[in-house]
């Protein structure tokens, strides 16, 4: 019997292909006619109460969007058509939706709702699961109860550092008094001999991340801290912690003073809500810090179950971006948090959607006719107005934004100058432009002329905690997945990523035998071609 018969693969493989949706058809004759925001009458005050969906504490304001209500009844038939909340809810429950039928792929779970599963209503519903996840808290809750360091070192890469590193720069108001941490994710050596310089070894605990267990530049680093420990007396098992599935080559207690684990069902880039994240924040902030964390992208995790597109944030948010990508035809997207504590949000995001969505075919393996995950960039505003918001303004490319902000500051020490608080000034300028992309300003003069009708999304919170950054990075987990869902690709493996790590192995085996004067001419699993190449420009560099 043919696996994709398996009825839980059904809202994968047995749904109208995107490019074949009747819905598809309808959202294409439906763009020509978009609505152009720049046109009097278009934004309105009541526009943009109508278009805003509240839930898990966040508003999402999507009446910047060139979209009517057509369109929006056209973007929930695609996301019916497309079964993508059946696919979710196979995420949920635990399905192996990392696959590509009919060829060699990854077949795993992606399970991440799992790992912030701990409240009273239940979303995933599997008792093994929720076993796993709550004995990794409770360890992590009497370790770090007991924790006399003061300063982490943590080292980890990729996914194993972008998320939990976005998240500890946003709760720098919630850190436990003279706790600091030191990242070290890049194999450059610079970047370890600044970190180590002017760090108290004896009161440094070092956290190494690593999913798989073997990342080559996460192992060089921890060598080098090991020895560093090592140099001057210290003992470096005491000082290290491991985070890393069972049985990897960290899970490995004669090595360190703790190991905590993550599980082969949660995703490098999807596991900031597990012990990945947990270690940072419970180091940092304390144990309930991270399950506040926790409650909040459980809240989210709650909507991205709901068909109604009005109340399910993640899935509007895909949506729209689909929208824009698809239809529209827009192939980049800005992330602008009005934060300066989400300062490193858009470079986790980058990687979450663009790792995810950044593939040509579909769950079949054939080559997709349309374009899938746009390339997503940005920094925090009000910083970015005074560098790349002049191409947003007035560029020949159109690039739709997604503005992150709040009402309220973290710190809630503010200064009233001219006559408003510094919030004030942040929040009147996220309102201010995306008002001006949208409705454009018009001049005579077509240098200073603004044409407008430039789309945006605001999503606004109260204030960012602890629960509101669980919840704005689960919104963003499942957008991700809903856009894959919605584009029939497999959003949870990363090829591209395996490849550089093949590369790095193959081209140190070369430049390890010249070292040591023999020539290495082992099978190359790249393809000859490849290993050739490196070769000659390894020989180029006199390496
Ligand atoms: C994320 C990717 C990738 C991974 C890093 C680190 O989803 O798989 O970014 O997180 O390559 O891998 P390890 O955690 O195994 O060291």
């Amino acid at each position: 019997m043919p696996s994709y018969q398996e009825p839980w693969k059904k809202p994968f493989l047995s749904t109208p292909r995107f490019s074949d949706a009747k819905s598809t058809r309808t959202l294409e004759s439906l763009c020509k006619q978009a609505p152009d925001l720049s046109k009097p009458g278009v934004i309105t005050p009541e526009r943009i109460v109508s278009m805003t969906s509240r839930g898990a504490g966040l508003s999402l304001l999507y009446g910047f969007q060139r979209v009517d209500q057509p369109i929006l009844t056209a973007l929930q038939a695609l996301a019916d058509e497309r079964e993508v909340v059946g696919q979710m809810q196979a995420l949920f429950s635990g399905k192996p939706v990392n696959f590509i039928e009919g060829f060699d792929s990854e077949q795993r779970a992606a399970i991440h709702p799992a790992t912030r599963d701990i409240f009273e209503q239940e979303v995933v519903h599997d008792p093994a699961v929720r076993q796993l996840v709550e004995a990794e808290i409770q360890k992590l809750r009497s370790f770090f109860s007991e924790n006399t360091f003061d300063t982490l070192l943590f080292i980890g890469i990729g996914g194993s550092e972008l998320g939990p590193h976005a998240i500890l720069e946003a709760l720098k108001p919630y850190y436990l008094p003279s706790k600091k941490v030191h990242y070290l994710a890049n194999v450059d050596p610079d970047e370890m001999s600044v970190a180590l310089r002017g760090i108290d070894l004896t009161r440094t605990l070092v956290a190494v991340v690593s999913k798989s267990g073997t990342t080559l530049e996460t192992a060089t680093n921890e060598a080098r801290a090991r020895h560093a420990f090592e140099q001057i007396g210290l003992p470096s098992k005491a000082h290290f912690i491991a985070v890393t599935c069972p049985q990897t080559p960290m899970d490995d207690l004669t090595r360190y003073a703790a190991v905590f684990h993550l599980f082969d069902f949660i995703g490098g880039r999807f596991s900031t809500t597990s012990v990945v994240g947990g270690v940072l924040i419970s180091f940092l902030c304390g144990s309930n810090t991270f399950i506040e964390f926790l409650s909040g992208a459980n809240e989210m995790d709650r909507l991205a179950l709901r068909m109604d597109i009005r109340e399910n944030l993640p899935l509007l948010l895909a949506l729209l971006a689909v929208w824009n990508r698809n239809f529209l035809k827009l192939p980049t997207t800005a992330i602008v948090p009005y934060s300066s504590a989400l300062h490193r949000f858009t470079a986790h995001l980058q990687q979450c959607e663009m790792e995810s969505n950044g593939k040509c075919v579909d769950r079949f393996g054939h080559l997709v006719p349309f374009s899938t995950g746009p390339i997503i960039w940005g920094e925090p505003g009000t910083n970015a107005q005074h560098s790349f918001f002049q191409l947003l303004h007035q560029g020949s490319d159109i690039v739709p934004v997604e503005f992150i902000g709040f009402k309220e500051s973290q710190f809630k020490e503010d200064f009233l100058f001219k006559g408003t608080s510094s919030q004030d000034k942040l929040i009147a300028n996220l309102f201010a432009q995306a008002l001006a992309l949208a409705i454009g300003h018009i001049n005579e003069n077509p240098n200073k002329n603004f044409a407008g009708n430039r789309p945006s999304t605001i999503i606004l919170g109260k204030r960012l905690d602890a629960k509101t950054l669980g919840s704005l990075l689960a919104l963003y987990e499942h957008k991700v997945a809903f856009q894959g869902f919605l584009w029939g690709i497999n959003s949870f493996d990363q090829e591209g990523v395996q490849l550089g790590k093949l590369l790095a192995e193959q081209i140190l085996k070369v430049i390890r035998a010249r070292r040591s004067g023999q020539e290495d001419t082992t099978a190359n699993p790249v393809g000859g071609r490849l290993l050739d190449i490196l070769d000659d420009v390894t020989a180029l560099r006199g390496l």
